[in-house]
């Protein structure tokens, strides 16, 4: 029973984003995993500022408490949301919880562009070389897919 998210960060100080995220959800979950960040460029809306991403794993089956928790800690950082695809302090997203598949708008597991994603896609491997997007196939087919242009390792 694990539940993966993804923190993604370019706006303000990045890191201090995204270990506050992780602090918040450490609050409530035990983190069984954290990745190493990645600086990534934007996808999506490309006039933005590159990112900082990274992917934990938590031990938890219930997927309306991770949601819950993600959302309060992008509450934490002040998000605001302007446009769709925008310059966030903190996005938290919810990956994957176990091998469930819901076809929720309020809710969709797996997340619906994490399969197609090298910012997700690669930190994940990174923390579980076996890891599956349900219904999509094993991470490590999907990072060789997608290819890992616009990711660079950040030092911390
Ligand atoms: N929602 C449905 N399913 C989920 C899920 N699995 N996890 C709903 C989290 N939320 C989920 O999300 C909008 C609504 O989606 C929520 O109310 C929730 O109930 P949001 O976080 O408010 O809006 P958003 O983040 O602007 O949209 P979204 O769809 O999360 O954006 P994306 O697709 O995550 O894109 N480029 C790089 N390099 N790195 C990034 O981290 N992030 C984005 C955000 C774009 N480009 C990026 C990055
Ligand atoms: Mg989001």
């Amino acid at each position: 029973m694990s539940a993966v998210v993804s923190l993604g960060s370019n706006r303000g100080d990045r890191l201090a984003h995204l270990r506050a995220g992780l602090s918040i959800l450490a609050r409530r979950f035990e983190v069984t995993a954290t990745s190493p960040v990645y600086e990534t460029a934007p996808v999506g809306v490309g006039d933005q500022p590159p990112y900082l991403n990274c992917v934990a794993v938590l031990d938890s089956d219930d997927p309306e408490a991770v949601l819950a928790a993600a959302q309060d800690a992008e509450q934490s950082r002040g998000r605001l949301r302007s446009r769709r695809w925008g310059p966030r302090t903190l996005d938290v997203d919810v990956v994957s919880v176990d091998a469930l598949i819901v076809d929720d708008p309020r809710l969709t597991l797996p997340h619906p562009r994490a399969h197609e994603r090298a910012f997700v896609l690669v930190p994940w491997l990174d923390v579980d070389p076996e890891a599956v997007v349900p219904g999509r196939g094993p991470v490590r087919s999907l990072v060789r897919a997608v290819g890992t242009q616009g990711l660079r390792r950040w030092e911390t």
